[in-house]
């Protein structure tokens, strides 16, 4: 009955929640496994255990009427809805197969070698300096040096990638603020992505043309592999950029993990997987409940709303022992930085390779990594973003 949920007034989307969204979690936590926000209208879970119940439960909570507050069977949808994030099966599973096609593993290990060397490149060049700004100098930098590439995109304009990408997680919340600043650039930015994800725009050896080569053989049709490759685009920078961003805030505020993680592999990849735990990237997202159901004792309608606040989830005392420390010896699998069920992030792969390549490159040669004044978030009504974490390093070996 409506009447037993608890009711709360925080706004997960005004800018006082998003300048300090851990300030807040706690509250989410404990009011109650399922609970009803006065502020969007929407139901919210942010336990652990409901937050998995709700992502894997794809048949009730589905995806393809939005992932966003927005109901896309009664609003128009902010762009052409993708086709594997805001599609369900057995659309989904079409295109995803697909997907996971592109990027498999074979894929990827032949790339690794190349993206271990650009790692080592950009280290060298932030040894020369002691002093740098861990999100413009070195999180924004390596994605933005492979992942293009790898995509094969044009090499005109690929800056608006970003400004594409903080746009489209801006647009899963509200029209708020923070939604209008983000659209400054927003004509610019999306025709470019338009323009960028056609055929004849990408290169003959990229994940993008290989996309429209999948369409060919009739895995999908052509303007389909328009649109997939578009996610490729959308969720696959500003994400990475984050990731590591986050992560190496974490080390400033955890400096003597660093020297607990060597350069292997296993380490640098607990490494990254503790940072999402610790500071997740994507710090919600909506499903639409498309039949009436019920979480614990709580009856809930068809065509409710329903936030799943995944880095909430993350710090769960249910959960995780000590959960707000940042440990890189932890085992942090089952953190729902990347989601949890048949959505689970398709580039998870893509993104532990980009943060093992650079982890590693960077551990050989830095001993230390510390603040060197207060890091800068940036606002994003989806992404825990930041515009900048200056840092400072010491050399292994003097
Ligand atoms: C997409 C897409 C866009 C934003 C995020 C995302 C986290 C996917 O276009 O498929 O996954």
């Amino acid at each position: 009955m409506l009447s037993e949920i608890p009711r709360i007034a925080v706004d997960p989307f005004s800018e006082a929640f998003i300048s300090d969204p851990y300030a807040n979690h706690a509250e989410l936590r404990d009011v109650g496994p399922v609970f009803w926000l006065e502020a969007i209208g929407a139901y919210g879970v942010a336990r652990h255990d409901e937050v998995t119940q709700v992502l894997g439960n794809h048949d009730i909570f589905v995806s393809s009427r939005g992932l966003g507050l927005a109901d896309f069977s009664r609003e128009k949808p902010f762009r052409p809805p993708s086709l594997l994030l805001e599609a369900d099966p057995p659309l989904h599973t079409r295109t995803r197969d697909l997907m996971n096609r592109i990027v498999a593993l074979p894929v990827l290990r032949a790339i690794e070698p190349l993206w271990r060397e650009k790692a080592k490149v950009l280290v060298d060049e932030l040894l020369e300096q002691q002093r740098f700004d861990a999100v413009v100098d070195l999180a924004e930098e390596f994605p933005m040096r492979i992942f293009p590439d790898a995509v094969g995109l044009m090499d005109e304009g690929r800056e608006h990638l970003l400004t594409y990408a903080s746009i489209v997680f801006n647009a899963f919340g509200p029209r708020n603020k923070i939604f209008e600043d983000g659209m400054a650039d927003a004509e610019e930015a999306t025709a470019w992505v338009a323009e960028a994800c056609k055929r004849e725009n990408l290169k003959s050896d990229g994940w993008g043309e290989a996309v429209y080569q999948s369409a060919d053989r009739g895995d999908c049709s052509h303007d389909e592999a328009e649109r997939l490759v578009r996610s490729f685009l959308s969720a696959g920078v500003d994400t990475t950029v984050n990731g590591i961003s986050n992560l190496l805030y974490a080390f400033t505020q955890f400096p003597d993990e660093w020297q607990k993680m060597d350069t292997s592999t296993s380490a640098t990849r607990r490494a990254f997987n503790e940072g999402l735990r610790w500071r997740s990237t994507v710090q919600t997202f909506f499903r639409t409940v498309a039949e009436d159901t019920r979480i614990g004792d709580v009856d809930i309608k068809e065509g409710a709303k329903i936030i799943t606040f995944l880095a909430t989830a993350n710090r769960d005392e249910r959960r995780w022992d000590d959960p707000h420390t940042f440990d890189v010896t932890r085992n942090a699998a089952g953190h729902v930085g990347f989601g949890h069920g048949i959505h689970a992030c398709l580039g998870q792969m893509v993104a532990r390779m980009e943060a093992d390549a650079l982890l590693s490159a960077m551990r050989e040669k830095i001993a230390r990594i510390e603040a060197d004044g207060p890091a800068v978030p940036r606002l994003n009504n989806t992404l825990c973003s930041m515009a900048s974490v200056p840092v400072k390093i010491q050399k292994t070996g003097n």
